[in-house]
């Protein structure tokens, strides 16, 4: 499939995939690490795998995560100096029941930093679903509603937990990466299979887009965040040493989240 129809794709039914972001020969061992890292750092039950501020603890999918082809991709949309907003591990074990239809930060008007619904029509943050085991309907891809992204809000309540009319799910090899609108309603599929379907989240966010809400420590969670119910993602910062560490090419996208 081509850029501009990929870029359609999105635009127009608010997802779209990028096939080979990580080359066959190479998912594996990235998957490995994943998944053994999201266990080892975890603080939910199983068989819901979910470690925030991943790259904290793992950096074997960002030099895929910072590669031209996926900054191409999100700059033709965003333009130049995009921000990895969130950076997820995620292992859906064997076993995991359906979530709730929802749009992402900062949409979400369960998160005390949202924008308000009606939604302005625009595209203000970007997820990506990094398959790293192959994504089927038995073992829970996500399932996303084509076209939510141009409606005025997402389900609210219980009603996010009905079937919604329309609704698809994520499917593709392992390596492929699914990329979708932030306003784009979604939800964890039930995994019947019998292994665990293991991912990586990455969020892009322009640079006017305001990520201190996510921050502990910055004045906008304390204020917006804290002072009100306190719930809302939150993105641990990176320390200096581990930073430093990283491959070059990530650097400058996360530069902003490093502790001060
Ligand atoms: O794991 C999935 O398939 C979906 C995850 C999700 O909905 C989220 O993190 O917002």
């Amino acid at each position: 499939m081509s850029f501009d129809q990929q870029r359609r794709d999105l635009l127009e039914n608010g997802f779209c995939y990028l096939e080979g972001v990580i080359p066959p020969d190479e998912v594996a061992a990235v998957r490995d690490s994943v998944e053994r890292d999201v266990w080892a750092h975890n603080t939910l039950e199983r068989p819901t795998g979910y470690v925030p501020g991943f790259l904290r603890y793992n950096q074997s999918a960002a030099p895929y995560a910072a590669s031209r082809r996926m900054l191409d991709f999100v700059e033709s949309l965003f333009g130049p100096h995009v921000r990895i907003s969130m950076f997820t591990g995620i292992v859906n074990g064997r076993g995991i029941p359906r979530g709730a239809l929802h749009s992402d930060w900062p949409y979400n008007q369960g998160g005390a930093a949202h924008v308000l619904a009606p939604y302005p029509d625009a595209l203000l943050h970007i997820v990506t679903m990094w398959m790293l085991t192959d994504f089927t309907e038995e073992n829970g891809g996500t399932i996303v509603v084509p076209g939510s992204h141009k409606r005025p809000c997402h389900p609210l309540g219980g009603e996010g937990l009905k079937p919604a009319s329309g609704e698809v799910q994520l499917t593709g090899k392992a390596g492929t990466v699914a990329v979708f609108d932030a306003r784009l309603w979604h939800s964890v599929a039930e995994n019947r299979s019998d292994r665990d379907r293991v991912a990586v989240l990455v969020r892009y966010a322009p640079w006017w887009l305001n990520l201190d809400t996510l921050r502990p420590g910055t004045i906008d969670h304390q204020d917006i965040v804290v002072a009100n119910d306190g719930k809302d993602s939150v993105v641990p910062a990176l320390d200096r040493a581990t930073y430093d560490k990283l491959p070059a090419s990530i650097q400058p996208l996360v530069r902003y989240s490093v502790a001060q």
